[in-house]
């Protein structure tokens, strides 16, 4: 069975014979209601590296979703019965989902109805500095393990405007976070309405659609979930670009293990993207009030810290801007997202770059999404979803700044 698994899975992975194929994968909610079930559901995320946790177990009554090959699942079932575990079958078939991911157009060019290739955006964004001169520029925020560039654009109408930092796809599979960013960076150099044109032209905005490169490219060529980093360890691949930032680093919520998803990196800053990343970031710091950082899935609006659920000292201002943005995102089409402290509201995580960006320089208002969806699509969220995301986080993007503009000086 095993060598099977490595003959058919893994070895045409590693040899680059191929994608990763999800047939009949399915991604299984499981929904804890003790203590030692969550406890098991965190034994198993450790330790059974064949299930792909979605999102992490949590505390009771959480759901958790779970991504089982097919060869795993009498297995999982077993356990599942044995323990007594509520679940569902949320996606039935990953690979099937995938392939209906995309839309119906050909990925050449760029737009907002398909994924695209780094390369893609990143042609996107020469053209706009070809096509707003003065207003955008490029800009290199840093470089990956195999090489590329973190390509990011700024965009400033004039002088003396306060920053806006928003980082998106650190982690790879996240595919409807770099789609988002680049909607509203669009949005800013094209809308027409005045409240929009205000938030572009009276600030500044350094906007990173991909801050792992490899990653991404590599969940385009070879394995659509890869979400880490592709450094070559000495038994695994890759380290959690969003657990490897110097402050709290391996604070809790983070392994060491170089084969888990959530691996923190052998020490802070050992991924070069972070670390020249944060060197970018350290160059403008003084400029940079607004620190948006764009994941997916959950619907989550979190707020720092991610090793503590300490209430930061803005907490309260930052919970009820946080509220208008929320009330703001939902008004479109009804989308509910939670808000609150990372550690409370989805659980202790340490080393993210939220966390060291206000950890490091204090940087008053800084919020990280979880964007679409809960779990129907998870991760493989429709391309016909881009835009509708889109439109929904950019208003909560302008309350948030219409908002931060009260309290910053
Ligand atoms: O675990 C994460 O890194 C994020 N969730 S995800 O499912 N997209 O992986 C949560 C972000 C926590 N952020 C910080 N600790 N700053
Ligand atoms: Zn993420």
């Amino acid at each position: 069975m095993v060598a099977l698994y490595l003959l058919m899975v893994i070895l045409p992975v590693v040899m680059g014979a191929g994608k990763a194929r999800f047939d009949n994968y399915q991604v299984i909610r499981v929904v804890p209601q003790t203590l030692r079930q969550v406890d098991l559901l965190r034994h198993l995320s450790d330790t059974n590296h064949d299930l792909s946790f979605w999102t992490g177990p949590t505390r009771a009554n959480a759901s958790v979703d779970i991504m089982v090959p097919p060869h795993k699942l009498p297995e999982f079932e077993d356990i599942l019965q044995r323990f007594n575990f509520k679940n569902e079958v949320y996606i039935e078939d990953v690979q099937k989902v995938i392939d209906q991911e995309q839309g119906a157009t050909p990925r050449s060019g760029f737009g907002w109805t398909n994924y695209y290739r780094l390369q893609n955006i990143y042609d996107w964004l020469d053209s706009l500095v070809k096509q707003y001169p003065g207003i955008v520029t490029s800009i290199v925020g840093g470089k990956s393990y195999e090489g590329r560039q973190i390509k990011g654009v700024k965009v400033s109408y004039k002088s003396g405007n306060k920053g806006v930092f928003v980082e998106a796809g650190i982690h790879a599979r996240e595919w409807i976070s770099p789609a988002t960013v680049t909607y509203i960076l669009n949005q800013l150099l094209t809308s027409k309405n005045a409240s929009i044109r205000d938030i572009a032209e009276n600030y500044d905005w350094y906007i990173f659609p991909s801050t792992n490169p490899d990653g991404y490219e590599y969940t385009h060529t070879t394995n659509r979930m890869w979400r880490k980093t592709r450094s070559r360890g000495l038994l695994c691949v890759g380290a959690d670009p969003n657990r490897n930032w110097g402050f709290h680093w391996m604070d809790g919520g983070a392994s060491s293990n170089e084969c888990s998803e959530t691996y923190a990196g052998s020490k802070a800053f050992s991924e070069i993207e972070t670390k020249s990343l944060s060197e970018y970031i350290t160059s403008i710091a003084d400029k940079i009030q607004v620190y948006l950082a764009f994941h997916s899935y959950s619907q989550l609006l979190l707020i720092p810290y991610g090793h503590s659920t300490e209430h930061i000292s803005n907490y309260d201002t930052l919970m009820s801007i946080g509220t208008k943005a929320k009330a703001a995102l939902a008004k479109r089409y009804g989308t509910q997202y939670t808000l609150g402290n990372i550690a409370e509201t989805i659980y202790v995580a340490s080393g993210g770059s939220m966390d060291w960006v206000r950890g490091t320089f204090n940087t008053p208002i800084t919020y990280t999404y979880e964007l679409r969806d809960t779990g129907r699509y998870g991760f493989t969220l429709p391309a016909s979803q881009i835009i509708p995301t889109g439109e929904e986080t950019l208003d909560s993007v302008l309350t948030i700044l219409q908002e931060a503009r009260k309290v910053i000086r």
